[in-house]
């Protein structure tokens, strides 16, 4: 193939999305509960070992090209719009009308808020540190949040505390950090009822969001389990308030299943939010998006989320890749995630209502009746060719994956 030159790359991406297919209209997109970050969308690819590769780009852009992808929902930090010196200023209250604007005039919901609480230097010691001005600060931004998300119409606000911890032991002496962590999340409850009462409108969901690893080197609450205890502990004021933004990646990065983790969270009535997107075990928090890495465990995931009406935000919590130029976030990588996730939804209604898998079910459930139930032997040799029917289901899994139970075949009786 003949070199590409610049001014023709975009209308060959163009062309070969094209080519693709699958892709649904914009129309059918905002069906569903989906929201698009504005971090995700901005990220200009720096890290570490990384500069950026893309531009910087604004809200209104992000809204716009969200509008036209059909992404209905829109979510942010306090800082992705409002910089942290002009927090709680005029220039909030602008911003704020400029947003509601945008949000107006292109047709999407803010869904969710969250406070920024380890980007900035105040957070060098987390937002529970021992200094007792940088929790009366963290308890003001949480609460400003809040505020926020009134103002904007947004139903959840999520606290990701990923700095809630330590690079060396010893300082600290955790359960004091816990309960001040907790007097921050009861202060954002306590401001809700307020502002709820101020504003006519129900209180938010406020979702804790957990990871595992990064940004600091030991974190206090680092995955959804140890949230629910945290939730659970008696600390907070409102525990009904509280409840549970899982990330699947998250979950997979400690070596979880994140299906397991997401049904722990259901059984607790905890699972308000879900931040999807995808990656590796055991690695740093590298945010691919949904399906290009473990699309057979998300047709798992979801198929889990429609059997129990799930009905909180997927959110695309998402970054996509350095290589994707500033172009390529919007005519590629937003539009491929959203269809990837449809998709996948749509697989996992397949598998619900599928006879086979419904038969194996059935018939798992309904076991061999043994003779005599208190006898080890008989009970396991009543099941032992039932049994058979978990690698039968698991095959069925991939087959609807990859489209067999539709007649696709690779020279099947050929
Ligand atoms: C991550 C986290 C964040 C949070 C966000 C909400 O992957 O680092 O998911 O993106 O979701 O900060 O507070
Ligand atoms: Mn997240
Ligand atoms: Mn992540």
């Amino acid at each position: 193939m003949k070199p590409v030159p610049a001014r023709e790359q975009r209308a060959l991406i163009d062309r070969l999305m094209e080519a693709c297919g699958g892709g649904y209209p914009p129309a059918t997109r905002r069906k569903y509960y989906i929201s698009g970050p504005q971090w995700a969308a901005a990220y200009q690819g720096q890290a570490l070992f990384h500069a950026p590769t893309r531009e910087p780009i604004g809200f209104e852009d992000v809204i716009r090209e969200y509008s036209k992808i059909g992404i209905a929902h829109w979510s942010t930090h306090d800082t992705d719009v409002i910089p942290t010196g002009a927090l709680g200023k005029e220039e909030q209250a602008r911003t704020i009308e400029r947003i509601q604007a945008t949000l107006k005039e292109h047709g999407l919901q803010c869904s969710m808020v969250t406070a920024e609480t380890f980007f900035h230097a105040v957070w060098a010691a987390g937002p529970a540190a021992e200094a007792p001005e940088v929790r009366q600060y963290a308890a003001w931004r949480l609460a400003n949040t809040v505020r926020i998300g009134h103002e904007l119409g947004a139903k959840f606000a999520v606290y990701w505390p990923g700095s809630l911890g330590y690079y060396t032991q010893g300082a600290i002496d955790e359960t004091q950090t816990l309960r001040w962590y907790a007097d921050g999340i009861n202060a954002a409850c306590e401001a809700d009822l307020e502002l709820a009462k101020h504003y006519q409108r129900p209180p938010l969901k406020h979702c804790l969001e957990a990871k595992p690893f990064e940004p600091q080197a030991e974190i206090l609450l680092p995955t959804s389990d140890a949230m629910l205890a945290f939730i659970g502990s008696g600390l907070l004021k409102h525990p009904e308030m509280v409840g549970l933004n899982p990330e699947y990646l998250h979950e997979l990065m400690w070596g979880g299943a994140p299906r397991a983790a997401l049904a722990r969270a259901l059984v607790a009535g905890k699972l308000f939010h879900f931040d999807i997107n995808d990656g590796y075990r055991l690695k740093h928090d590298v945010d691919i998006a949904i399906g290009l890495v473990n699309p057979l465990d998300w047709l798992n995931v979801l198929v889990l989320l429609r059997s129990h009406n799930y009905n909180g935000p997927f959110n695309l919590d998402y970054k996509p890749p350095r290589t994707t130029s500033s172009y390529g976030v919007f005519a590629v990588s937003f539009p491929s995630a959203v269809d990837r996730f449809i998709t996948l939804w749509e697989m996992a209604g397949d598998v619900i209502s599928d006879p086979v898998i419904q038969e194996a079910t059935e018939a798992l459930k309904a076991g061999g009746a043994p003779a005599d139930p208190l006898d080890a032997e008989a009970v396991t040799a009543a099941n032992r060719e039932l049994l058979t029917l978990h690698e039968l289901i698991a095959h069925r899994m991939v087959q609807i994956l990859i489209g067999q139970h539709r007649g696709r075949s690779y020279s099947v009786g050929k």
